[in-house]
Order: C-alpha cells, then sequence, then structure tokens
C-alpha cells in the first residue's frame, strides 16, 4: 500500500495537525511517460504554507483531499519512459507519499555517490539555488561587503553566508536561540550571529556589522527586517526571498515605514523566485557542488522519520524547530 497526506482542511493560521490526513491507497501504476518512485526523503518547504492555504499564486493551490505538494528524492522501481530505468536515484515533485508517478519531464537524475541523496532536496536542491540566485545574481555582492541574512540557520540562509564568505564578504547571520547562532558562527564560520528572540536586532547589528549592511538576504520580513533597515549602507541591495514571519498571519499586519531609508540611501529591494533563474540550475548546482566538496559550503539537516511525521515536521519547521534543512525520511534508498 501507499500511505500519503492529504490536505483535511484549510489553515487557519498556525496549521495544526487536524488540517492534515493519513490515507492509504493502492501502489499506482505508471503510466507512459512515467515513472513509479519509491520515495526516500520528502521536503517540507515554507512555500508550502501559501499552497495549502488557497490564496492564488503561480501554482494552483492544493485541494481539500489532494495530496500534499512537494519535492522528494527517490529510487525508480519501475519505469514506463527511456529516460530512467529501475534503480536510478531521481529528484521532482512528488508530493508527501510513499509512492508516487511523476512524469519523467518533472524528474532529475541525481548521483547517489556524489551526494547523500537528502542533500538534493536540500543544499544541492531548490534551497540551495534559492541562496546562490539570491545572493549572486538578485543582490550581486563584491568583495569586502557586509551580507546580512535573517533565517541564518535554516537551509537558504545557512548557505547563503556560506557563499557570502566564499565571494570574500562579512557574513551575518540572525535566527532564533543560542544554539542556532552557535552553530552558524562556530560550524559554518559566519563571523557574527544576532539571537533575535534573545537580543535587540538593531543595537546588535552596530557590533556585527560596524561598517553597515551592503546585502541584506531577507528570509523572514517583520520586525527583524524593520530592525536591519536603518543600517543598509548607501547603494546597498536587498534580496527579499521569503517573508515567514507573515505566512501564518490571518491579516495583513500593517508595520512602521521604514522605506524613507531606501530614498535617502539610494537602496535597491528586489524579490525573486528560484525558478527565475532555471536555465542557470546545471551551473550553479555544479558550483555549489564544488564548494560542498572543498568544505566551503557545510550543511546540516534535522530529520522526522516516517511519512506520519510529515505534517509535525512542516508545522516544527515553520516555528524553527529546525536547524538547517528539514527533511522527512521515508525509505532507504
Ligand atoms: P528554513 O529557514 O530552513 O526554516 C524556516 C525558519 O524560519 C525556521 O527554522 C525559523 O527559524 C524561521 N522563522 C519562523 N518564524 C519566524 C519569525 N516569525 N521570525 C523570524 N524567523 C522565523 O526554511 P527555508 O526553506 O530555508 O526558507 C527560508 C525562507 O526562504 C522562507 O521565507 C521561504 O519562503 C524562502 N524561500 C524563498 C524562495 C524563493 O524562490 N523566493 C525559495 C525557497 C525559500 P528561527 O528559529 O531562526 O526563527
Ligand atoms: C517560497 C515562498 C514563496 C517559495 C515560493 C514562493 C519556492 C512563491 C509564492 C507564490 O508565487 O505565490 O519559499 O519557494
Amino acid at each position: 500500500m501507499n500511505r500519503r497526506v492529504v490536505l483535511a482542511a484549510r489553515p487557519v493560521g498556525v496549521p495544526t495537525e487536524a488540517d492534515f490526513r493519513l490515507e492509504e491507497k493502492p501502489i499506482p501504476t505508471p503510466d507512459d511517460g512515467e515513472c513509479l518512485v519509491q520515495v526516500s526523503y520528502l521536503s517540507v518547504d515554507p512555500y508550502m504554507r501559501g499552497r495549502i492555504s488557497g490564496r492564488k499564486s503561480y501554482a494552483a493551490p492544493v485541494e481539500i483531499g489532494q495530496v500534499i505538494v512537494g519535492a522528494a528524492v527517490g529510487r525508480v522501481i519501475a519505469s514506463k519512459t527511456d529516460r530512467f530505468s529501475a534503480g536510478d536515484c531521481v529528484m521532482g515533485g512528488m508530493g508527501w507519499q510513499e509512492y508516487a508517478t511523476p512524469s519523467a519531464d518533472l524528474l532529475r537524475r541525481v548521483d547517489p555517490d556524489a551526494a547523500p541523496l537528502s542533500a538534493y532536496i536540500g543544499v544541492l536542491g531548490m534551497p540551495g539555488l534559492t541562496a546562490y540566485y539570491g545572493l549572486l545574481k538578485v543582490a550581486g555582492v563584491n568583495p569586502g561587503d557586509t551580507v546580512c541574512v535573517s533565517g541564518g540557520a535554516g537551509a537558504v540562509g545557512s548557505a547563503v553566508g556560506q557563499i557570502a564568505h566564499v565571494k570574500g564578504c562579512r557574513a551575518v547571520g540572525i535566527a532564533g536561540g543560542p544554539k542556532k547562532c552557535g552553530w552558524i558562527t562556530g560550524e559554518l564560520g559566519f563571523d557574527a550571529a544576532i539571537d533575535y528572540k534573545g537580543e535587540d536586532v538593531g543595537e546588535a547589528l552596530k557590533t556585527a556589522a560596524p561598517d553597515g549592511v551592503d546585502v541584506y538576504f531577507d528570509n523572514v520580513g517583520g520586525p527583524v527586517t524593520d530592525a536591519v533597515f536603518p543600517h543598509l549602507n548607501v547603494r546597498s541591495r536587498v534580496a527579499i526571498c521569503g517573508q515567514i514571519s507573515q505566512y501564518n498571519a490571518i491579516d495583513a499586519p500593517v508595520g512602521p515605514r521604514l522605506l524613507w531609508h531606501f530614498i535617502v540611501k539610494r537602496i535597491r529591494a528586489q524579490g525573486f523566485l528560484v525558478f527565475d533563474f532555471r536555465e542557470h540550475d546545471d551551473v550553479a548546482l555544479a558550483e555549489m557542488a564544488s564548494w560542498v566538496r572543498s568544505g566551503q559550503l557545510k550543511y546540516t539537516e534535522t530529520v522526522a522519520e516516517g511519512i506520519e511525521s510529515a505534517a509535525s515536521a512542516f508545522i516544527g519547521m515553520l516555528g524553527g524547530a529546525n536547524i538547517g534543512k528539514q527533511v522527512v525520511k521515508l525509505s532507504d534508498a
């Protein structure tokens, strides 16, 4: 049988486990052009909060009763396409389920000998690419810049600070709690970390970024971002990647109006989607993999076990329970 998680109800505010339902169906059979994949790891990501909300976006929302969308990695166990054979490892959108029959067009082959399979939904997957494009193509960095990243101990943010280092920048991370802050400065080599739950971010930036901030990579929005804006330098750049502090909001909060800084300092802010840069994925992933091999790009994962823990892993990630990338392990490849 195939166990899968479907949307039971549209969450209001912070999602609860009752918004999701585990169900059992027969293992599907692939049609022409499809593969049957046994999933090893599935990804839980912040964007899924938007997809289950019913809000209109670049993609159709998940409807009640439908399998929750999401990327996964696994092994092909039957194939009705000449592009993949049984035994191949693949990454793609397969949803929260143990077996899936994705179309071969939507799958990328991955090498289980080059990196652990879970890395292909993390540092060598969509979150890693987001860090790479947001920093290098959206913001743009010069050696000597101070790069500040919020969500600094998460999947995207932890890569941003390290790529900034590769490019000769000072890396300042903002994250929740001393454990996360200690990890990014200790293990990952960030130059400074600010615990937004325990410190005044604006005050702390005076010592963490004494020359101001040249690039702000924003993953969270809200009060953390309000505290960074006054520290932005003349001609600094803001890459607006995510606003996770707002994803569970029921009414759009009205915040302080800090855009005056953008006029005075001629700041450029740009939102982006990782998919905008798809044509560069092969080059970017090769470069990211080379930094992982050289030890310049480290990563960690928070691993939940079993399809029955997917909803709690997702809810936990939205609340900050993860350090590094949150994944759910379903089977050994
Ligand atoms: P992640 O950072 O691994 O996990 C989410 C983290 O958000 C939590 O661990 C938590 O860390 C933090 N958080 C939750 N509520 C917060 C709040 N109120 N204020 C500050 N921080 C809060 O997730 P990710 O996959 O790397 O994604 C990070 C951001 O990038 C998200 O906003 C996501 O939407 C965005 N993103 C954008 C794109 C794109 O194409 N634009 C692609 C991928 C991801 P703390 O313990 O530090 O609070
Ligand atoms: C994300 C946040 C938002 C993300 C995508 C979006 C891929 C896109 C939302 C939309 O188009 O409505 O983390 O990651």
